[in-house]
């Protein structure tokens, strides 16, 4: 059975080949900065995006032809594994990630849920070990529910909290099951709306601990994946308390949890946040927590989540700036947490716009790559902090200074001289890198 059948495997063709069903820029074997770029962009696809998805919006019914729908809603789960199976091995991409309830029906109560899952990461399982393809990882949808309508982790009900718990656990168990090399925690509902009703701290409280028993079990069940916290602003919830890199690592900070969690970053978080990725990136980087990131992309006018394909050249280059500066993303990844446009309702443009981000992402690690090789923006900021090469700069470095001998320094000084940053020049040269002139 062929979901595909008119699309071969996507190969690699160049930059000039009129085929759309090929890559131009990503050759997975091809070496750049002393790895293969199959090593350095990890890259996964998103089920709930490519299987999920029907296209409809708060105005409009669905649109996507799709051809796994089966007579019940076990059999459509079975189709969906093996068209995700066949798109995954034509895109040559090496991972996926899932919600528990992108792949099998929840049913009317926790044992049919898991039955159902049983039966599906069964399947999943043989087409792993058949394909060589691999878990990046997999969470547990906590957010869709009506249960989890004032949260699940930081949820008012202890049932519900239960009712939380009992989903981790499940996802732990298919992650051992499927050796899954990360486990994601986005907090779609955890959050609040108004402070009036809501307990903050005990909110917090109940989160933490919550991920705690995540680890507890992990450890008693011998499979202990890279734990990641998924950043994101608002939407569903109005406050999340997951707000941006630096608010986790907080969080991550006050209850110790550094050893076991590191983030996970997607690129339309960071702009509904206000933040640029990059900066998302650095951040999450300086502080040793840059775990894996979800590749996708905003609008500028729009006020929401939209999940664009990764189609932005620059971002791409800063993004990979951040992860050669990491020294790489594994055991994350690059999952396209993407979704198709409604006007892109064709089978076909599932595999298309795939194409798309991993061309744009490979460019921007080449791009990357002749940046770092030139030295360009390190020799900038070597300029730009040269006086701290100074001896009075050395010294300050070096924790020899205090506020009097400063002030003794800063009594002699005559005149400081400002250097011009020339930062219009600097992005000039940076269009000539990534059009390839330079
Ligand atoms: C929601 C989002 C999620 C997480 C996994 O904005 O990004 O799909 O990646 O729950
Ligand atoms: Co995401």
């Amino acid at each position: 059975m062929t979901y595909f059948p008119n699309i071969e495997k996507i190969v690699y063709e160049g930059p000039r080949t009129k085929n759309p069903f090929a890559f131009r820029h990503y050759n997975p074997d091809e070496v750049v900065a002393g790895k293969t770029m199959k090593e350095h962009l990890r890259f996964g696809v998103a089920y709930w995006h490519t299987m999920n998805q029907d296209g409809s919006d708060p105005f409009g019914k669905p649109v996507n032809e799709r051809t796994w729908f089966g007579a019940t809603e076990m059999e459509t789960a079975k189709n969906r594994v093996e068209a995700f199976f066949e798109i995954l091995e034509k895109l040559n991409v090496e991972y996926f990630c899932f919600h528990d309830v992108d792949i099998a029906p929840e049913g009317d109560s926790l044992e049919e849920f898991y039955r159902n899952i049983d039966e599906i990461t069964d399947l999943i399982k043989e087409k792993m070990d058949a394909t060589g393809i691999k878990l990046l990882w997999n969470t547990a949808n906590m957010f869709s529910h009506p249960r989890y309508n004032n949260g699940a982790a930081s949820t008012n009900n202890a049932e519900v909290y239960a009712f939380a718990a009992a989903q981790i656990k499940k996802g732990l168990d298919i992650s051992k099951k499927l050796g899954g090399e990360n486990y994601v925690f986005w907090g779609g509902r955890e959050g609040y709306e108004t402070l009036l009703n809501t307990d903050m701290a005990f909110e917090l409280d109940n989160v933490a601990r919550m991920f705690k028993m995540a680890v507890a079990y992990a450890e008693k069940i011998g499979h202990k994946p890279q734990f990641l916290i998924e950043p994101k602003p608002k939407e569903p919830s109005k406050h999340q308390y997951d707000f941006d890199a630096a608010t986790s690592l907080q969080f991550i900070q006050k209850y110790g949890l550094e050893g076991d969690f590191k983030l996970n970053l997607e690129a339309n978080h960071a702009t509904l946040a206000g933040h640029t990725f990059e900066h998302e990136l650095t951040v999450a980087r300086i502080n040793n927590a840059l775990g894996s990131i979800d590749a996708n992309q905003g609008d500028m006018l729009l006020g929401w989540d939209t999940d664009e394909f990764p189609t932005n050249l620059y971002d791409t280059t800063f993004t990979m700036l951040e992860l050669l500066e990491n020294g790489g993303i594994a055991p994350g990844g690059i999952n396209f947490d993407a979704k198709v446009r409604r006007s892109s309702f064709a089978m076909e443009d599932l595999l298309l716009a795939h194409i798309a981000g991993m061309d744009t992402f490979a460019k921007g690690l080449k791009v990357a790559a002749r940046l770092r090789e030139d030295r360009f923006l390190e020799d900038l900021k070597a300029d730009r902090y040269a006086s701290f090469q100074s001896e009075l700069g050395q010294n300050i470095l070096a924790d020899k200074e205090d506020l009097e001998s400063l002030t003794n320094y800063a009594l002699q000084i005559e005149n400081i001289e400002l250097k011009s940053g020339h930062i219009e020049m600097v992005k000039s040269q940076l269009n000539d890198y990534i059009t390839g002139e330079l």
